[in-house]
């Protein structure tokens, strides 16, 4: 979903007019037009939870701020964080990218190899000491001295901790360098770690996901530009503008669970239908991050996990991705109502059975408090539902 749709907030004219920024500089650099980079502008803006009189402030951050040196760093991974960031549009991220910072090291970009590549690292890292910015994709295996992951005969640890010491800031970038990630799944045979703790250090932003969300790592980079330091993190190190809410608070399928409509098959009617995930194992509920409200890749709508029609499997959450059985049913922890998506009028309710409210609370086991006002909910559903058409039925409600 584009940025400026997801947040909602469209530049008003007053919001921009102090900014010397004409069509041709702007289509020059992003090849998009002045008004589509205000949009741009606005939903990074709206994504930061940053108010409209912010717009022109990032506006100007991006287009007019000297460019910080970003040193980006590989480990046990799969690349797909930077892949992923590469597939991105409004205006092509990696236009944005490559324009608001220099990348003066990135293995995977970089067209030169071996002593050339190490060379570039290390002049920037001179020239720009304590000012840098270290991205680290990938996570840091830890056993034997760390030998399972080496770059230019350093291995992994050595190489963060070199160009660490230095930094301005510490970005950890997906899943992997947060917290292990896909490398760290149990019996995690390399002893792979994310960056804080590899490095003991608690001052790192974490951005999880695998990948992460690439507008997520751009809206961080943008605050660091925009106000000169990184945005409040939870105690996780994860930016509160995108990971302080469930995916299931504004899930587009929500209304389907608050309902008691579940898809118990691939491929079934509820399935079919675009109804909820949750009873084929969706983590949303137990998962802290925005992929709901800001999807992936702009290749349309529904581009995230449970829009295409499979379960989350929580890949940004430490103890859910990677650990938990894919299929298994989530934890419904700390529920509250969806702040964007509305509940679903009584008339709508008529997939709902008192069976499946009880299947539901029983599966769960948790949540006691939420599993009594869901029973409730959906027994008033099927009061409510009584006169509905037999026809209506959804062919999962005679199944449960
Ligand atoms: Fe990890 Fe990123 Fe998953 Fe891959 O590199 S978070 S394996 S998508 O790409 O670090
Ligand atoms: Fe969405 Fe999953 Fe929650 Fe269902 S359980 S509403 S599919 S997040
Ligand atoms: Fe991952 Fe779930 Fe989001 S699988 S991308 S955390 S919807």
């Amino acid at each position: 979903m584009p940025l400026g749709v997801a947040g909602g907030d469209q530049p008003r004219e007053g919001d921009v007019a102090s900014l010397d920024l004409t069509h041709a500089d702007v289509e020059r650099r992003y090849g998009v037009s002045r008004r589509e980079f205000m949009t741009f502008c606005a939903g990074i803006a709206a994504t930061l939870g940053l108010p409209n009189s912010a717009i022109a402030q990032v506006a100007d951050a991006i287009v007019s701020k000297q460019r910080p040196s970003v040193i980006w760093l590989h480990h046990q991974e799969c690349t797909g964080c930077t892949e992923s960031l590469l597939r991105a549009e409004h205006p092509t991220l990696e236009t944005l990218i490559l324009d608001i910072v220099s990348l003066d090291y990135h293995e995977t970009l970089f067209a030169a190899a071996g002593h050339q590549v190490e060379a570039a690292r290390k002049a920037a890292m001179a020239k720009n000491k304590g000012k840098y910015l270290l991205v680290v994709e990938g996570a840091i295996p830890l056993k034997d001295g760390g030998i399972y992951c080496k770059i230019g005969g350093q291995t992994s640890l050595e190489l963060t901790r070199e160009v660490a010491a230095d930094a301005a800031a510490i970005i950890a970038i997906g899943s992997c360098a947060s917290w292990g990630g896909m490398p760290a799944t149990d019996p995690n045979p390399t002893g792979s770690a994310g960056v804080a703790e590899a490095l003991g250090r608690k001052d790192i932003v974490t951005i999880p996901g695998c990948p992460s969300n690439p507008y997520n790592f751009l809206a961080t980079v943008v605050h660091f530009l925009t106000f000169g330091k990184l945005p409040p993190t939870d105690s996780l190190g994860r930016p509160l503008f995108a990971y302080s809410r469930l995916i299931h608070e504004n899930c587009e399928r929500r209304a389907h669970f608050d309902a008691g409509r579940f898809a118990l098959e691939f491929g079934d009617e509820g399935h079919r239908k675009g109804y909820c995930l949750y009873k084929l194992g969706c983590k949303g509920p137990m998962t802290y991050a925005n992929c709901s409200i800001v999807h992936f890749g702009d290749v349309g709508m529904q581009s995230w996990p449970i829009g295409t029609g499979h379960p989350c499997i929580g890949c940004s959450e430490q103890g859910v991705g990677f650990s938990k059985p894919i299929h298994a049913l989530a934890d419904l922890v700390g529920q509250r109502p969806p702040a964007t998506y509305p509940g679903v009028v009584e008339a709508q309710g008529h997939g709902a059975t008192t069976a499946a409210a009880a299947l539901v609370s029983g599966a769960v086991g948790l949540a006691i408090g939420a599993s009594v006002k869901l029973t409730r909910l959906l027994a008033a559903n099927e009061r409510a539902s009584a006169s509905a058409k037999a026809e209506d039925r959804p062919a999962q409600s005679a199944k449960e």
